[in-house]
């Protein structure tokens, strides 16, 4: 299970003169704003950061299944059984073409699945917390593609072309789980006391958790000042956590809700709300293995793969008899 830990200290980044030419060609592309194409040239880590993000990211999606998965069957009306098994569908979706954006890198499919399946590659924290009430379906409509949003949307700007070109469509399906996310908390806000205290709930549970998939703090992160200058990542982790901070405290203040933080105050000057930070040792415990639901989440994907595996092995048979029937033909 997760092995790695945030590193405190961050990785410098080449300065011209450090680069080969054929790096300094590469960093002068990614400047103008070209796209990187898989056939072109790149560096070694560019691969690899693109490979890691990309299938975390992917991994993400295909677990961020399970909390939600978990509630179709006691979704309370037919429509909203109908409206979440669809969200829950799409989040496969953008798992299958991330998993593709990473192909096209070199790296296999089943080979990342291998990854995730061993516990050697993460996905996103906030899936290793439950969902205990249908409340919790509206929160993580919400909050959390609410804030998969707030990072992605700047990522359909990201240099590496097939990552770009998965998150123009990814980002279109994010807002209408968001909307309806949205629209379950404004029911049950405007419900009966037990429903808004259930909404309530979800939100002081949540809240924290949502913080955290914006990655460490700034001074923290390992890996974003590459990233940034290779344009993986456009925003940085705290830039795009303020945002979210801003974008979302009115529309709790719309529901009447409260968010479960005692120092949040709108700096007239700023524009922005100061907030308190997560904990940061929580979120490295959950990056540890040590989350409520890592170990659930681990072997019901692990069971996922294990039971589908005749599926995978007719697949190959099928193939291998029809390659062998048209050589035979030849
Ligand atoms: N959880 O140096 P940084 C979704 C790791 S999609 C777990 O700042 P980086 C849709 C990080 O990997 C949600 N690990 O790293 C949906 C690194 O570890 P490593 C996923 C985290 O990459 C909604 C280490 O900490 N979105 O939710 C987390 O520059 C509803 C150091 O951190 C994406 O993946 C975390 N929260 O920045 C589905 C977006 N944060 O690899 C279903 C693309 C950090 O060295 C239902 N990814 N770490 O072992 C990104 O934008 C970036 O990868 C960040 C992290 C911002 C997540």
């Amino acid at each position: 299970m997760y092995a790695q830990v945030v590193e405190s200290t961050g990785k410098s980044v080449k300065s011209p003169e450090e680069m080969s030419e054929k790096e300094r060609a590469f960093q002068a592309r990614i400047d103008a704003g070209e796209k990187i194409e898989p056939k072109d040239w790149m560096p070694d880590d560019y691969r690899k950061t693109l490979i890691r993000q990309i299938g975390q990211h992917a991994h993400s999606e295909v677990v961020g299944q399970l909390p939600e998965g978990n509630w179709i069957t006691r979704a309370p009306t037919l429509e909203r059984k109908a409206i979440l098994l669809a969200k829950v569908q799409d989040e496969a979706g953008h798992g299958l073409y991330l998993y593709c954006a990473a192909e096209t890198l070199g790296v296999s499919r089943d080979d990342l699945t291998e990854q995730l399946l061993s516990g050697r590659m993460k996905y996103s924290s906030i899936f290793n917390y439950p969902t205990l009430t249908w409340a919790d379906m509206g929160a993580v409509g919400w909050l959390v593609d609410g804030a998969a949003i707030m990072n992605q949307v700047p990522l359909q700007r990201t240099s590496f072309g097939p990552y770009s070109r998965a998150m123009i469509r990814v980002c279109k399906e994010e807002s209408f789980h968001q909307r309806q996310g949205y629209d379950i908390m404004m029911k049950m806000a405007n419900g009966t006391p037990a429903q808004k205290a259930m909404a309530q709930d979800a939100l002081n549970r949540l809240w924290y958790p949502s913080l955290m998939m914006f990655g460490p703090s700034d001074k923290n992160s390992v890996h974003s000042a590459q990233s940034m200058a290779w344009k993986i990542k456009i925003d940085s982790n705290d830039g795009l956590r303020q945002r979210f901070v801003d974008q979302t405290v009115p529309q709790a203040e719309y529901l009447g809700l409260t968010i479960p933080d005692d120092n949040l105050r709108l700096d007239e000057e700023t524009g922005h709300y100061e907030f308190s930070q997560p904990d940061w040792s929580e979120f490295n415990d959950v990056l540890r293995g040590n989350g409520p639901c890592n170990t659930e989440r681990l072997n019901a994907r692990n069971k996922a793969w294990n039971d589908g595996a005749w599926v995978r092995d007719g697949l190959m048979a099928h193939a291998a008899k029809k390659a062998a029937a048209k050589i035979a033909a030849e």
